[in-house]
């Protein structure tokens, strides 16, 4: 058997390749078990890591037979209560130590979408479509969705997309923050693996801030959020915070160039 998730270490960069083309990556419990895995072995071992698809969609979301088993009785539901899941291992990709970037095309839709959404950085290619077809199967989303995506693209949209099954395309996609770059076909892989380069420059520490104290600022209330900035900015600075602070001081840092009109680096 193949295995459901592929997982290479490149450098600093853990690349994490959901590979059930045939069912286009559609998420079943094996998929989650072995994403599980993989997540957990990036956060040991890498500084950022790209998630992608194999073949020519990202993922179809949610198994549709097996959850059509488990509707039936041929599949019995865990004998102990316990976190849901695909929130749990979702949540590992969205609070855990290292950034995710995801890279997307095709189908993006259900789970699929959810999944996407819980990475940090996202880049599609042309070919990319995105949709919450819950609505057209009976079912709800269960990956997080209602917190994750309404947040990122608003009321509005979310429910428009539940309840008519409307399909964003990657402009769309890009005028909701579904996506912040766009590709032409087959090279959101490429873009998405430059963008991890670049986020793996900075250091781990502010790394982890970023995508641990932002969402949860954005939980808070303005003085609760101000507060929690302020106990992340004061920390005790490391000594490679230091390094950078002094390379700048010292005008060898970098340049920051200013982007030119179009330019999407
Ligand atoms: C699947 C699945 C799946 C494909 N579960 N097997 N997701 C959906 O409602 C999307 C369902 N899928 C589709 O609409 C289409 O498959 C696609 C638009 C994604 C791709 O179309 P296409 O023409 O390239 O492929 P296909 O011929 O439809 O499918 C190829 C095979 O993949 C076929 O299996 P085969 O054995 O007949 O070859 C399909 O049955 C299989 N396949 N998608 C199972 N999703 C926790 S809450 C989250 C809730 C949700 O995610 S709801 C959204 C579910």
């Amino acid at each position: 058997m193949t295995d459901l998730v592929t997982y290479e270490l490149d450098g600093p960069i853990a690349l994490i390749g959901l590979n059930r083309p045939d069912k286009r990556n559609a998420i079943n419990d094996g998929v989650i078990d072995a994403l599980r895995a993989a997540v957990l072995r990036a956060h040991e071992e890498a500084d950022v890591a790209v998630l992608f698809g194999h073949g020519h969609n990202f993922c179809a979301g949610l198994d549709l037979a097996e959850a059509l088993a488990r509707a039936t009785g041929q599949i019995k539901p865990p004998r102990k209560r316990r976190r849901h899941n695909w929130h749990e291992v979702f949540d590992l990709i969205a609070r855990g130590p290292i950034p995710f970037v995801g890279a997307l095309q095709g189908a993006v839709v259900g789970g699929g979408l959810e999944l996407a959404m819980a990475t940090h950085v996202r880049v599609c290619d042309e070919s990319a479509f995105f949709g919450l077809p819950e609505g057209q199967r009976g079912i709800f989303v269960g990956g997080g969705g209602t917190v994750r995506i309404q947040r990122v693209v608003g009321t509005t949209v979310m429910m428009d997309m539940m309840l008519t099954g409307r399909l964003l395309n990657p402009a769309e996609g890009l005028q909701e923050h579904v996506v912040r770059y766009v590709t032409p076909a087959g090279e959101a892989l490429g873009k998405a693996r430059e963008l991890a380069a670049r986020i793996a420059q900075n250091t781990p520490e502010t790394n982890w801030m970023i995508i641990n104290v932002l969402p949860r600022v954005q939980d808070l209330s303005h003085d609760d959020g101000l507060f929690l900035e302020q106990l992340n900015s004061n920390r005790q600075r490391p000594p490679e915070a230091e390094a950078r602070l002094r390379e700048f001081v010292d005008g060898k840092a970098k340049p920051l160039v200013a982007p030119k009109p179009g330019d999407t680096r």
